[in-house]
């Protein structure tokens, strides 16, 4: 074992969903490992016969950073590696493995829906033993463990042969090169009626599905063309690219364009799908129709007993907090607890552990249920196809035929794109101070009947996280809602989400962005976002 001197580095604060930062930053020596001791260290000592699991989404700098990682988890005591060949694990599929194998926890490189390549993003993240994403908790105490590091171990070792699966010795540490994909498909398989699917498909329902030369591709084509029949090019940008093929690996209807286009084409096929670089996400698409995420987690809610895992009912949902209020309707209706978190998957883990909940759903193309701890894309493109085998109705029907039973929530998300960041700071402060004063005023003819900066007490084991976006709620339950993102690797990224309920069935054919216009005109009133941004116009709207 070598022991290797080190300085603190500033800045290895997890965000939203671990450590993210450019290539160039996590490729400096001693960067990677301050981080990876620092997450041990505060582990602590593990013991005997515990289990890491390793993998990531394949972008540049993959390998690398595996190799390092393995030679520091021998030195500090994991008995075994699980990594997936070739370095690939999906964010569930890691997720599928802490579990079935009862890992210790793991170690997932991503910087999932970021864009990857030399010149881009690497990230890093810690899942515990229950497949989650560490709680704040601990990813508090790995920062501030950061910040006080003066040395780490790893042992002098050769590189281990990633691409042959089975065991290599690395010191007392027995590495296991396993197939990424087969464990999660079966657990797939487990979950959803796989016959009903594939006589869906015989049928001659046409499906298709973007990888987006991310790390779904290898998992898509085990379950949908193979597991599922359906034809070969089913699923396109199959093969995972170290730069995604220069792309931005995130399911939306910017960079999602091949399959937008083919969707909202002639001819289009019955259903469309894609998933994000570590293939957490999902975005949902109809023949000519986008299911907003918010949406998709509340029809899935309100038809999971026609899938064989949630037949029995669900126990609870949970949505985080920016998310539409959609769910909330259906959980009402089915007289269960209907959660609201703060942004990011490591809220959910407390509800899922306990049963409270079997749904969670992100606005931001995230939906999964307790099947893992994460959210995750392909199980929600398989339970969509379920549901559309089982209703025999097309996803726009499936949706419409809810928003008449429910209402339909508008719902947009505006994001502001590499803003300057104290600009964005001076943004969000200003609209901290003016948050007390907004109660009972009126903007646009809608009257504010709370603002304030969303905190949340886990009522699991009662921690409390707070300043996770300003909110300003009307009377009538529209609301706005600005917080900065805790993703981004440059600048800030403003996000402003937006919200209106509409109960009346003849108005649910206005497009979204013309249903929501006051509402967008009244959060530039209040935030100044064009005049402290410089921006006249969002990044990306969705
Ligand atoms: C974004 C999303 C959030 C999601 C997170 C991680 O965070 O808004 O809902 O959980 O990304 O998703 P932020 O802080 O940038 O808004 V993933 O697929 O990037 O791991
Ligand atoms: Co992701």
């Amino acid at each position: 074992m070598r022991i290797v001197a080190t300085t603190p580095f500033d800045g290895q604060k997890p965000g939203t969903s671990g450590l993210r930062k450019k290539v160039k930053v996590f490729a400096q020596p001693h960067y990677l490992e301050n981080f990876v001791q620092a997450v041990f260290d505060t582990l602590g000592p593990v013991p005997a016969g515990a289990v890491l699991v390793v993998g990531g989404d394949g972008r540049y700098h993959n390998r690398t950073a595996i190799q390092t990682i393995l030679k520091m988890a021998a030195a500090h005591g994991f008995s075994r590696a699980l990594v997936g060949q070739g370095g690939i694990l999906s964010t569930p599929a890691a997720s599928c493995i802490i579990r079935k194998y009862q890992a210790f926890g793991g170690l997932i490189l991503s910087a999932s829906h970021n864009p990857g390549g030399p010149e881009e993003d690497f990230g890093i993240k810690y899942n515990a033993g229950n497949g989650g994403p560490a709680p704040e908790a601990l990813t508090d105490a790995v920062y501030a463990r950061t910040r006080s590091l003066t040395e780490y171990r790893l042992v002098d070792a050769p590189d281990v042969d990633l691409d042959t699966l089975g065991e290599t010795q690395v010191d007392g540490l027995t590495v296991q090169v396993i197939d990424p994909v087969a464990d999660y498909a079966d657990l797939m398989e487990s979950l959803f009626d796989f016959a009903a699917i594939r006589s869906l498909i015989a049928g001659g329902f046409r499906l298709r599905f973007d990888a987006m030369h991310a790390v779904t591709g290898p998992y898509a084509r085990e379950i949908l063309e193979k597991r599922l029949g359906a034809p070969a090019g089913t699923v396109i940008n199959g093969m995972p690219l170290e730069d995604f093929g220069g792309g931005h690996p995130d399911p939306n209807l910017v960079y999602a364009e091949e399959l937008v286009a083919e969707m909202f084409g002639a001819n289009a096929p019955d259903f469309g799908a894609a998933s994000d670089g570590d293939g957490d996400r999902n975005m949902v698409l109809g023949r000519n129709f986008f299911v907003t995420p918010s949406d998709s987690l509340a029809v899935l809610a309100a038809n999971a007993t026609l899938c064989p895992a949630y037949a029995r009912g669900i126990a609870g949902v949970a949505r985080s907090m920016p998310t539409s209020g959609a769910a909330d309707r259906v959980a009402a209706r089915l007289g269960v607890p209907c959660f609201e978190t703060p942004t990011g998957w490591k809220f959910f883990g407390n509800l899922l552990d306990a049963g409270k909940v079997t749904l969670c759903g992100e606005e931001s193309f995230g939906t999964g249920s307790d099947h893992v701890r994460e959210k995750d894309g392909l199980w929600a493109v398989l339970m969509w196809l379920n549901v559309l085998a089982s209703r025999k109705d097309s996803v726009e029907a499936i949706v419409r035929h809810h928003w008449a039973e429910y209402g339909r929530n508008y719902y947009s998300r505006h994001d502001y794109e590499g803003v300057d960041s104290d600009a964005a700071n001076g943004l969000m402060a200003h609209l901290r101070a003016a948050a007390p004063g907004l109660a009972g005023t009126v903007l646009r003819g809608y009257t504010v009947a709370l603002c304030d900066d969303f905190a949340y007490t886990d009522p699991v084991d009662g921690s409390v996280s707070t300043a996770q976006g300003i909110r300003v709620l009307f009377t009538d339950g529209s609301r706005v809602v600005f917080r900065l993102s805790g993703t981004g690797t440059s600048g800030a990224t403003l996000r402003l989400y937006v919200e209106r309920y509409e109960a009346d069935a003849t108005r649910h054919d206005q497009p979204t962005q013309e249903a929501l216009a006051d509402l967008i005109a009244l959060a530039d009133d209040v935030a100044g976002i064009v005049a402290r941004t410089g921006r006249d116009a969002p990044t990306v709207i969705t």
